[in-house]
Formats: structure tokens, C-alpha cells, sequence
């Protein structure tokens, strides 16, 4: 990288770090949904009532306070594609009283699936969209212990046994990686659903949240508004690289104390989306007021 782009970079760095963090100022509210959707590789009967705060680009992440150049691949060498074409997704959350909903719509240049090194909990190494969800959410700075979840989400259509991956901690023990229970999991990938890139793709799951969060953490109970969780989203596209090919969004890594906050919202009101517009409802990251929970 050129020098004064470090520097620039240094600069947004230290900008970053005066916020104190997404997690310390904002909310993110993430509707409930009235109607289940079905999970089929089609995010369009649920994407408008779900929490989603538009296109993430390796260009926006550098100006948040969780960017990290030596975790979110950055560099374009010669011949490589502009970063907008490298990776541009927008991501979306939703639950209800049974369910987290996840969904993405991805562009991305190259599908790549395949580790050297392959093990099932590598899904780092590969594309890969993951939620990282601590439920109950608290204040405590921990990695994978009691209460963290990921749900990882490999982009392989041939669905390996690897492809929907749960790596959680537990009361006492911690890094616990194994498959997502076939009862805990349903999802569907649609690959080149817009016929312009092959690696392009839409993501649409549901996690089952006592088949997950109650095993993670006895303390979780059964949903309510205003429960509030932590949040982040890590998204890897090795593209025939190494690990390295990251977005991390609403967090800085494994520490879960630098996750956002998260909480359980009512539904969005049909009649409120007609009288806001998209803009306003879709960015539903709220500044916190004194410990307060926004209503909707
Ligand atoms: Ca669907
Ligand atoms: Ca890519
Ligand atoms: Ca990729
Ligand atoms: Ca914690």
C-alpha cells in the first residue's frame, strides 16, 4: 500500500477509536416478522420488514470504527478487479418467535470454496457469510465462551456436511465447532441469481434459536421485544487468496465486548414503511439516549 494511503488509514484509525465504537453509540433494532418466510434462495417476501442498513463495500468499512487493515483485505494489485467488484453485499435480520432469519445478497467476483488445508471448522478459509450473536448479549469481553454464537454459512451449492457451521461456547467450556444440528438449520443459496457473475449469490436461512442460543447460554430465554443481543457479521472471500479476505462489520473481531448491540424489535408497520420511505426505515441503527431501548 502506498504511504499516504497508510497514513490516510492511520488517520481514520484514530478517528475510529475516538468514537469509542459502534457498539458504545448505536443500536441496531431487528424486527420481528409477522409472517414466516420461506426459505428458498428468495429474499423478496421478507427483506423490506427486516433490519438491514443497505450495500457494505470494502470502501464504507474502511470509514467505520471496526476497520482493520490487517484483518479486511484492502490492497488492489494490478489486474484485480476494483474493490466494488471484489465484494459488495448487503446483509439482512429478522426473527420471530421461533427464529433468527439471515439473509444476504452478495456480489462477488470469484466463488471460492476451496482449502489446501481443508478441516469442516475452516470456514474462514472459504466464502463464507457469518453472524456472530451473543444472547443473552452483556458487557463481559469474552470469545466464544457462555452465550456466543457464529452461524456460518459456506457458499458451496453442493452443500458439504461442513456448508452450515455452528461454532459456539457453552457454560464453562469455550471454541466448541461442529456442524448446525439439522433440526437447528434450514437454508438455500441461489448461485448467479442475476446471471451477471457466477460468483454472485443470495443467502436466505433460519436458526432455530433454542436448538442453539438455549445450549450456548442457560440463562437465554424464549424471545421477547426489547431482549437485547450483540451483533456482528463476518464475511471472508478468500477469492483464491489466503485468509484475509474479510469484511467484519459491526465488530473487531472474536471479543464480543466489541460487538453492537442488538435488540429484539416489534414488527415494522406496513404503513410506516409507505409513510417514511425506504432510507428511514432501512437504516434502523438508532443513537442510544441515557440507557434507553428504542420503541417502535
Ligand atoms: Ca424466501
Ligand atoms: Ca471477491
Ligand atoms: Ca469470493
Ligand atoms: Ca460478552
Amino acid at each position: 500500500m502506498r504511504l499516504l494511503s497508510r497514513v490516510l488509514l492511520a488517520g481514520l484509525l484514530l478517528a475510529g477509536s475516538r468514537l469509542a465504537g459502534w457498539s458504545e453509540e448505536g443500536i441496531i433494532q431487528v424486527p420481528r416478522l409477522a409472517q414466516p418466510p420461506v426459505i428458498d434462495g428468495d429474499l423478496s417476501e421478507w427483506k423490506d420488514w427486516a433490519f438491514t442498513d443497505g450495500d457494505w463495500t470494502m470502501d464504507r468499512l474502511r470509514l467505520t470504527p471496526w476497520f482493520d487493515p490487517e484483518v479486511n483485505r484492502l490492497t488492489v494489485e494490478a489486474g484485480e478487479s476494483p474493490l466494488e467488484e471484489d465484494l459488495r453485499s448487503t446483509y439482512y435480520i429478522a426473527w420471530d418467535e421461533e427464529y433468527l432469519y439471515l439473509g444476504a445478497e452478495v456480489h462477488d467476483n470469484i466463488n471460492d470454496v476451496v482449502d489446501p488445508a481443508h478441516e469442516d471448522k475452516r470456514w474462514y478459509y472459504k466464502d463464507c457469510v457469518c453472524w456472530f450473536i451473543e444472547a443473552p448479549g452483556d458487557k463481559t469481553s469474552e470469545s466464544f465462551r457462555q452465550g456466543d454464537n457464529a452461524f456460518c454459512f459456506v457458499i458451496d451449492s453442493s452443500r458439504p456436511s461442513y456448508g452450515a457451521w455452528w461454532r459456539h461456547g457453552a457454560e464453562g467450556r469455550r471454541y466448541l465447532e461442529e456442524p448446525l444440528p439439522g433440526e437447528a438449520v434450514e437454508y438455500q443459496l441461489r448461485l448467479n441469481p442475476w446471471g451477471e457473475s457466477k460468483g454472485d449469490f443470495v443467502l436466505e436461512a433460519r436458526v432455530k434459536m433454542a436448538a442453539t442460543l438455549a445450549k450456548s447460554d442457560p440463562n437465554w430465554t424464549p424471545p421477547r421485544p426489547g431482549d437485547v443481543y450483540r451483533l456482528e457479521i463476518v464475511h471472508t472471500d478468500p477469492d483464491g487468496g489466503d485468509y484475509g479476505g474479510h469484511f467484519l462489520i459491526y465488530g473487531g473481531g472474536d471479543d464480543d465486548a466489541t460487538w453492537a448491540e442488538m435488540v429484539l424489535g416489534n414488527e415494522i408497520e406496513r404503513t410506516a414503511v409507505r409513510g417514511y420511505g425506504w432510507g428511514m426505515i432501512k437504516a434502523e441503527v438508532w443513537p442510544r439516549a441515557a440507557g434507553e431501548v428504542p420503541q417502535r
